[in-house]
């Protein structure tokens, strides 16, 4: 029999993780033959409701789901984990400004990296939702400095796969047919989706679809406004859709992506004239459970300009919270 994996998942109670729990014990990362073990991080006030998201994951009897735990102390709720997917984040409460709202989080990601640092398994992989979640990942980072580079990103998994199915859609193939597109920078509104590189079995896409101004006017803002267009729609944020994203990164990374490029947010190591160590959005590949960053890519005129937008708000976002 396989040992189980220790999986954590803060902001266990709330809406991503009540579609996202299921999906793990399922076996949508890990496997089918992979049994695992959940451990729930909440704070406080929430615990009475997490009660509740266990009793419904208990009445699943998913078979490969070997124990449940639950705590308000991130030095409990990590110890020992494989995978941690860092879902719980303070919301944007009345009259608080984006500072306040930037160094509330980098508080939450510093206790959290300390404790990372201290409790995780070595080889832990860690994703980052809770928004902002490109500068949450990075605080994590710069307090969990004896975890290997690369043991903790953010994600921008959601706006590449929004992107893909979007462009899909445009160009009338399969979501499986858009390869190489990579999203680059901060899960904001000034991400850039670029379709530069991406191709349709070997075509280039932008030759196949051909409008540029539709790419342009229509499918950047498009996905860079999705969220809000989910929010006004639903009265609620995009909760499935990225439990479905956090999934696809995890099990990328964890499984292998194969050839497929798939976007993370990373660390930088300077490529592309990205400031070292900035959390930013990049194309990237997994193999044998290691990231490896697509490398050399040509950016025109339009991609720069548009890259250096998006660097320059998480640059901003860092220097904000770099005191704290
Ligand atoms: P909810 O407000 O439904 O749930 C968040 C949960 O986190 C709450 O239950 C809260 O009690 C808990 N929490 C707050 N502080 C915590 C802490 N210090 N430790 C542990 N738990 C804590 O939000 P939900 O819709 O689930 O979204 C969660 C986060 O994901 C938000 O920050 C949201 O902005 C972010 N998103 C990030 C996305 C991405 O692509 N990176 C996309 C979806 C989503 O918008």
């Amino acid at each position: 029999t396989t040992a189980p994996l220790r999986v954590a998942v803060s902001g266990a109670a709330g809406q991503i993780a009540y579609s996202l729990l299921f999906r793990l014990a399922k076996g949508d990362v890990f496997g089918s033959g992979q049994p695992i073990h959940l451990s729930l991080l909440e704070i406080t006030p929430a615990l009475p409701a997490l009660r509740g998201v266990v009793m419904e994951l208990e009445d699943c009897a998913f078979p490969l789901l070997n124990g449940i735990s639950v705590s308000d102390d991130p030095a409990v709720a990590f110890r020992d984990i494989d995978a941690a997917f860092l879902v719980g984040s303070r919301p944007r409460g009345k009259g608080m400004e984006r500072r306040d709202l930037l160094s509330a989080n980098a508080a939450i990601f510093k206790a959290q990296g300390r404790a990372l640092n201290e409790q995780a398994k070595r080889t832990a992989k860690v994703l980052v939702v809770g928004n902002p979640a490109n500068t949450n990942a990075w605080i994590a980072i710069r307090h969990a400095p004896d975890l290997p580079h690369d043991a903790i990103t953010s994600m921008i998994r959601l706006d590449h796969n929004r992107a893909q199915a979007q462009l899909a859609a445009k160009a009338g193939v399969d979501v499986t047919a858009v390869e190489r597109l990579a999203v680059w920078g901060n899960h904001s509104p000034t991400m850039f989706a670029d379709w530069q590189h991406a191709v349709v079995q070997g075509r280039p896409l932008p030759d196949l679809i051909g409008d540029h101004a539709w790419y342009r006017d229509t499918l950047i803002p498009t996905v860079a406004q999705r969220g809000t267009a989910i929010i006004e729609a639903r009265g609620l944020s995009s909760a499935a859709s990225a439990a479905n994203a956090a999934i696809d990164h995890m099990r990328d990374w964890v499984q292998g992506s194969g050839d497929r490029w798939v976007s993370m947010g990373l660390a930088s190591e300077g490529d592309y004239g990205l400031p070292q160590g900035l959390v930013c959005g990049v194309p990237a590949l997994c193999r044998d459970g290691r990231i490896e960053r697509v490398r050399g890519l040509e950016l025109d005129a339009f991609a720069r300009r548009m890259l250096d937008r998006t660097v320059a708000e998480l640059m901003e976002e860092r220097a904000a919270v770099a005191d704290l």
